[in-house]
């Protein structure tokens, strides 16, 4: 008798992968780090093509085309920035990079004009959106479950709003960035006080983790006051609280002020720092995404020494196909699936239909591959095995190292 898993088995390449992609492109996702916020955040809340188009990756694709200075620029008010940006990148040439292929394909998924002279269609299209059905469509386009947002209780406006008391959206979920606490120049006599601090905001926020991001040279241990705070209130509250530790590591701030957002750079940084930080903090979990390709497979095999590690994302300007294709597969090599592939880092609520869109060709064309040479090793698959492996890179890894996203 044929049971019904056998009669299942994916024996041809072709079928192969028209389930994978079937599956990769149907399955929900958990995004683990955006910088979206919902309504209730007022103005912090970002979406429509003004927004679009001013993100920061295209300002900085912009200033390489354009005959405009920064001043003139940044004088301009959004909407005279956005019209520069769509003459200058999709008009007078072609959207070859991927953040500006990324608008092509939203527009195009909202069936708007993607060969538009000017934005005229575009701004109708989204003036007439409903805030919260079209976060609602937004979300369901790109199959996105929830996503983690990035909150910095030292931002005085947001604080604003948490202190008033905000009633979340069940799909943003909170994280608490401690930047700008970790740049203290002193941490002085008041571990305790800061301790309180995180404290406070840890009930206030509920987070699923603490997050932050660090510079290339960061080093762990080290003689300087960030390791101190670390040791003494960072590390000591994720374990009294069961909070994972969200590491991004790699960011060289404002190598040109100039471009403000847009002005951050990249720099190879010591996997071993974290490394570290994971041998002596067992009872830790800490989420990881480096930011310079350089330092990709050294995080995985970091990740095959430390079971308390979980490798996530192709983090801003590694978030290219070439590149995630790249990622995915050493992973998929050295991890299988016991990581989490991508991150939107979306600051705009509608670069979560293409962000999304084009890292899930990219997953689906490893695992295909990855797959096909399973099927050539002489071991076939079924759908719901593949189904389990994307649903534990998609939703369960997360799950499991910070909660239901
Ligand atoms: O540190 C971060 O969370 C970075 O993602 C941001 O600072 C960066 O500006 C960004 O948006 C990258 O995609
Ligand atoms: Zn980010």
């Amino acid at each position: 008798m044929v049971t019904s898993t056998e009669s299942q088995l994916l024996t041809h390449t072709t079928e192969l992968r028209a389930q994978v992609e079937l599956i990769v492109n149907s399955t929900w996702v958990s995004d683990v780090h955006t910088h979206l916020f919902p309504p209730e955040f007022n103005t912090f809340c970002l979406y429509g093509i003004d927004e679009l188009l001013t993100y920061h990756y295209l300002t900085a694709e912009t200033f390489r085309s354009a005959r405009v200075s920064y001043d003139e620029f940044w004088r301009m008010p959004k909407t005279q920035q956005a019209d520069l940006v769509w003459k200058t990148l999709f008009v007078e040439n072609i959207p070859t990079s991927e953040a500006a292929r990324g608008i092509i394909s939203v527009l195009d998924v909202l069936g708007l004009d993607t060969r538009a002279e000017n934005l005229k269609e575009a701004r109708a299209f989204f003036a007439s959106q409903n805030p919260s059905e079209h976060i609602e469509q937004v979300f369901d386009i790109a199959r996105v479950s929830g996503v983690v947002m990035t909150n910095d209780p030292l931002d005085e406006a947001e604080g604003q709003i948490w202190n008033n008391g905000v009633e979340l959206d069940h799909r943003f979920k909170s994280s608490l960035r401690l930047d700008r606490l970790l740049s203290r120049r002193d941490v002085g006599t008041n571990v305790a006080e800061l301790r309180r601090f995180l404290d406070r905001w840890i009930e206030r926020m509920r987070p699923v983790y603490m997050g932050v991001s660090l510079p290339a040279n960061f080093q762990f241990p080290a003689e300087d006051t960030r390791d101190r705070l670390l040791r003494e209130v960072v590390l000591p509250t994720a374990k009294e609280h069961g909070l994972a530790l969200t590491l991004m590591v790699g960011v060289r701030r404002r190598v040109n002020p100039n471009l403000r957002e847009a002005g951050d750079g990249v720099g190879k940084a010591d996997v071993t720092a974290v490394e570290r930080m994971c041998g002596e903090y067992p009872d830790v979990k800490f989420l990881a995404t480096f930011l310079s390709r350089e330092n990709q497979h050294e995080l995985c095999v970091a990740a095959r020494k430390f079971n308390n590690l979980m490798p996530f994302g192709c983090w801003w300007f590694l978030n290219n196909p070439s590149i995630v294709s790249e990622i995915t597969r050493e992973r998929l090599e050295l991890l299988g699936t016991s990581f989490i592939p991508q991150h939107s880092d979306a600051r705009v609520l509608e670069q979560l239909i293409y962000k999304w869109k084009h890292a899930r060709k990219e997953i689906a064309d490893a695992l295909c591959d990855t797959y096909e040479q399973l099927l050539l090793s002489g071991r076939a698959l079924t759908a719901d095995e593949i189904s389990r492996d994307v649903n534990r890179m998609f939703s369960g890894n997360c799950r499991e190292w910070i909660g239901s996203v």
